[in-house]
């Protein structure tokens, strides 16, 4: 699967995608990641990227030929082009999964005070990763890259691909505990360390609904605040 970001702060998302899962996968021959800078495609003496909005008010909007002429020029009938917006539809991993069938993926980072509104007729989705302030969509657009890219086959491990799955039931993962055994006078449960293994994975299930059910009871189907 191919990516292409879309920026005008290249620099703020290089290092997260040359390390972690997105460096594996890259590394694995299993994605290809292409950062672009939005200034290639400003024109002019000053190649300005955004401009004061009209009707006045405060701030710069991201303008709508620069932007056209970056997309255009990066994408093709094949690919999904996605503008990280707060007014966009909230991600969530279904959505992560539907992007991860798609061959190509271009993502458009907005900036907090605004593009303009004719970009939205030159995407095929805006999508929001929750409710808060950003100074433009380069984190929001990483979530959005990374959450897809594990999903791309071959890119992680079966044995991730089988967590992955228990994940979409969906539960909160059950409480993990390593060396040392004592910490503080905290210890760690006893069945774990009992090699009994349908024990152990009777004791992991019971704890992660459980948990789910405190934390996130809107994720437990049987609940009334659900
Ligand atoms: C571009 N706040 O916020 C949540 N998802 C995306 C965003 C966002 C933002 C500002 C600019 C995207």
């Amino acid at each position: 699967m191919r990516f292409d970001l879309i920026t005008a702060h290249p620099e703020l998302v290089r290092s997260p995608l040359d390390h972690s899962i997105v460096r594996r996968a890259r590394d694995a021959g299993a994605i290809e990641v292409h950062v672009h800078d939005l200034r290639n495609w400003a024109e002019g003496r000053h190649r300005q990227i955004d401009d004061t909005p009209y009707g006045g008010g405060a701030g710069m909007v991201l303008r709508v030929d620069v932007l056209a002429r970056a997309i255009r020029a990066i994408s093709s009938p094949e690919s999904l082009v996605v503008l990280l917006d707060p007014a966009g539809e909230r991600f969530d991993q279904a959505r992560a999964r539907g992007l991860s069938a798609h061959p190509h993926l271009v993502l458009v980072c907005g900036h907090y005070e605004g593009v303009d509104a004719r970009v939205r007729e030159l995407v095929d989705a805006e999508i929001s990763i929750g409710d808060y302030v950003l100074t433009g969509g380069e984190v929001a657009a990483l979530v959005v890259l990374e959450a897809t890219a594990r999903l791309v086959p071959g890119v992680l491990g079966n044995a991730h691909s089988a967590q992955d799955e228990s994940f979409s039931k969906p539960l909160l993962e059950y409480p993990q505990y390593t060396r040392p055994r004592d910490f503080e006078g905290q210890q760690v449960p006893e069945v774990l360390l009992s090699g009994h293994h349908a024990r152990i994975e009777a004791w992991r299930r019971e704890h992660a609904v459980a948990l789910t059910r405190a934390r996130r009871p809107d994720l437990v189907d049987d609940d009334e605040a659900g």
